[in-house]
């Protein structure tokens, strides 16, 4: 039997938080600023209660996220689990990219905004009109006090400002900007953006040099899209959380109404990005491969090779589109 969807109250949410002695902070695969900002501002606010947290994460951090405070505590190999696991931005349980063996008596709490989310969680609190878990996060830390430590509000803050596109996503509303307002104060703003989104690698150049050269359009050019191969990635020596500006890139192109980005992480193994500019449901295309998202922005991972799977996401994309116009 499916669990019903149906959130706990916040306060539940915020005793089982405040009263854990041990807990974990799971942060999904490929992180974000999101899931890591978020992850971490609840980790400083639970340790200065006097919680002993270990946050996880299966991946990395991308290079212009290494400045979040606490992010080199993070650890990526699954540590032993305690009694309390937070799964933070995770819209199901395998986004967590590990699966904890809770000791017996333990319980987990899923806080998140995806709206494919399935509430795989003990504990549920899940709000799909957030734009980011931040703002989420921000509402339950409220309920602990004023958030006046810098560390914590600069996490907070970077959550936002990545999930919404530095507040240009037609995702930002009011309390995104509310609650950015209470956090300013102790953000250098200027700084941010300059570490977050004006400074690139070399590496990152060439992989874009190497992805413009692979773009091509389908569908009356209405979707564009970009295979790139471990080769690809490899000769441009970059990593794979580098190729996150490639898919704004190609979606900003006048006409394009998708836009898919495909990457090889492993032989066989194909993560998948898709954006839309309004039409697409990018989330229900994700879901027929077993993953999801949000309406304009969604991802899976395939197993296959990169052409077949390029060509089978395609397909499934028109098809949306396709039914999109009908109804
Ligand atoms: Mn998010």
């Amino acid at each position: 039997m499916p669990k019903p969807h149906k959130n706990s109250a916040a306060k539940d949410i915020v005793r089982l938080l405040a009263g854990a002695a041990e807990a974990l902070i799971v942060s999904h695969t490929a992180p974000d600023g999101d899931t890591l900002g978020s992850a971490l501002a609840l980790a400083w606010t639970l340790e200065a209660r006097g919680t002993a947290v270990v946050c996880f994460a299966a991946d990395k951090a991308p290079a212009n996220l290494r400045f979040l405070p606490g992010l080199e505590r993070i650890v990526h190999t699954p540590p032993p689990t305690p009694p309390l696991v937070i799964f933070i931005d995770c819209a199901d349980a395998a986004r967590a990219g590990f699966r904890p063996e809770l000791p017996p008596g333990g319980t987990t709490i899923n806080i998140d905004h995806h709206v494919s989310n399935d509430f795989f969680a003990d504990w549920n609190y899940v709000d799909t009109k957030a734009a980011a878990t931040g703002e989420i996060m921000y509402g339950l830390l409220r309920r602990l006090g004023p958030i006046r430590d810098a560390r914590t509000a600069l996490c907070l803050y970077t959550a936002i400002v990545t999930d919404t596109g530095r507040f240009s996503f037609g995702n930002t509303t009011a309390r995104s900007l509310r609650i950015a307002a209470a956090l300013r104060p102790y953000v250098d703003v200027a700084e941010l953006n300059e570490t977050i989104y004006e400074r690139r690698s070399l590496a990152q150049v060439r992989l874009l040099e190497r992805a413009l050269a692979r773009l091509t359009f389908t569908a009356d050019d209405r979707v564009a899209f970009v295979p790139l191969s471990v080769e690809d990635y490899a000769a441009a020596g970059a990593e794979l959380n580098m190729s996150e500006s490639v898919i704004n890139y190609i979606r900003a192109i006048q006409g394009v109404e998708a836009a898919v980005l495909l990457k090889e992480a492993a032989p066989g193994l194909i993560r998948v990005s898709m954006r839309s500019n309004g039409a697409a449901d990018v989330n229900r295309v994700a879901g027929r491969f077993q993953g999801g998202g949000h309406r304009r922005a969604a991802g899976c991972v395939c197993r296959g090779e990169l052409g077949p799977v390029t060509e089978e996401v395609l397909r499934a994309l028109k098809e949306e589109m396709d039914s999109g116009r009908d109804n």
